[in-house]
């Protein structure tokens, strides 16, 4: 599969993101289209700039550009120190350089704004307000010195969806960590949250999450913003910002409150991603943090292609992985 075929296939996992929210158009495939891809995808735009015509061009993944198809993300908050709270504002000015003021929500708001430093800890899942003429406001911290990574994800009113990304500086002495190695299960707070599946690049890779606390499965977890998780995955390297998106939803008959969260992921490139599910239970939100590696074949050394739940490198059969939990039919979709 060459690159524009990969970059292709993730421009439409983007559009599965978006598409819900906007409505508009139809499928019109970028190269690396499939089956599977284009169910998610039916009556939706497919790419978040256009929706047809400059499919074969290769496009630039979510969140690493301040500013695209005459969109640009503009802080209105200079120097941010660390550990102390500020009101962070900023503005997305539109083609007409003014601030855009009317939005599509896209999973209960109209604008999710993602932190992270540039060694990708310390991520945080923020909602701004808006205080009117364009500007968003939303209380925030750095808590350490370093350089970070502000992602904007919305969608202008009438147009689709996208990620633009800004950098945000915490003055002082950055002590960069290193990326944590892959593992298959993540802690957070009493909760325990294993992940099966892998990530493949260039492809839909099926991933669930499933939540137990104590020991046991949770299947009571609570809706938040519309599903009962949220997945944000970021490359190493360059933090290209993919949100993915559960496969189903809360009250549609057949998506289980738990323990499995399904997830349907496209990632552009092999290499390593820090994945961060955000899920609600007894009321408080949580996030949970995997570094997980999207792989080749050739990239899995001999003898370690072995079943994922022992924690082996990913493979590229993410979708031969099959659910834990059996949370849903593996029949009612295409994977
Ligand atoms: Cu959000």
């Amino acid at each position: 599969m060459n690159g524009a075929t990969k970059v292709g296939a993730y421009v439409l996992g983007l559009a599965a993101v978006f598409g819900g929210a906007l409505g508009v158009g139809r499928v019109v495939g970028p190269v690396g289209e499939t089956p599977a891809a284009a169910s998610h995808d039916a009556g939706h735009s497919a790419s978040p700039s256009k929706t047809g015509g400059e499919a074969e061009k290769p496009a630039v993944p979510g969140g690493l550009q301040v500013s695209a198809a005459g969109y640009t993300l503009v802080p209105r908050t200079d120097v941010v120190e660390p550990g102390k709270p500020v009101d962070f504002r900023f503005s997305v000015t539109g083609p007409d350089g003014r601030p855009v003021t009317r939005f599509t929500p896209e999973h209960d708001k109209k604008l999710h704004f993602i932190v992270v430093r540039r060694d990708l800890s310390g991520f945080q899942h923020l909602h701004p307000e808006e205080k009117g003429g364009g500007v968003w406001s939303v209380p925030l911290t750095l808590p350490e010195a370093g350089e970070y990574r502000a992602f904007a994800d919305f969608a202008p009113e009438g147009a689709d969806g996208m990620t633009l990304g800004m950098d945000l500086s915490a003055p002082g002495d950055y002590r960069p960590e290193p990326l944590a190695a892959p593992v298959r299960t993540a802690a957070v707070d009493g909760y325990t949250v294993a992940l099966a599946g892998d990530l493949a690049p260039g492809r839909t890779s099926r991933l669930t999450l499933s939540v137990s606390k104590d020991g046991k499965p949770v299947t009571d977890l609570e809706p938040y913003l519309g599903a009962y998780g949220h997945l944000v995955a970021l490359r190493d390297g360059d933090l290209a910002y993919l949100h993915v998106h559960p496969d189903g939803e809360p009250g549609d008959g057949r998506t289980a409150p738990g323990p499995g969260i399904t997830f349907y992921a496209e990632v552009p490139s092999a290499g390593a991603y820090r994945l961060f599910l955000d899920f609600k239970h007894g009321g408080t939100v949580r996030t949970a943090e995997f570094t997980a590696t999207a792989g080749t074949a050739a990239a899995v050394p001999a003898g370690e292609d072995a079943p994922e739940a022992d924690g082996s490198p990913a493979t590229e059969d993410a979708e031969a992985t099959p659910s834990p939990e059996g949370s849903h039919d593996p029949g009612d979709h295409d994977h």
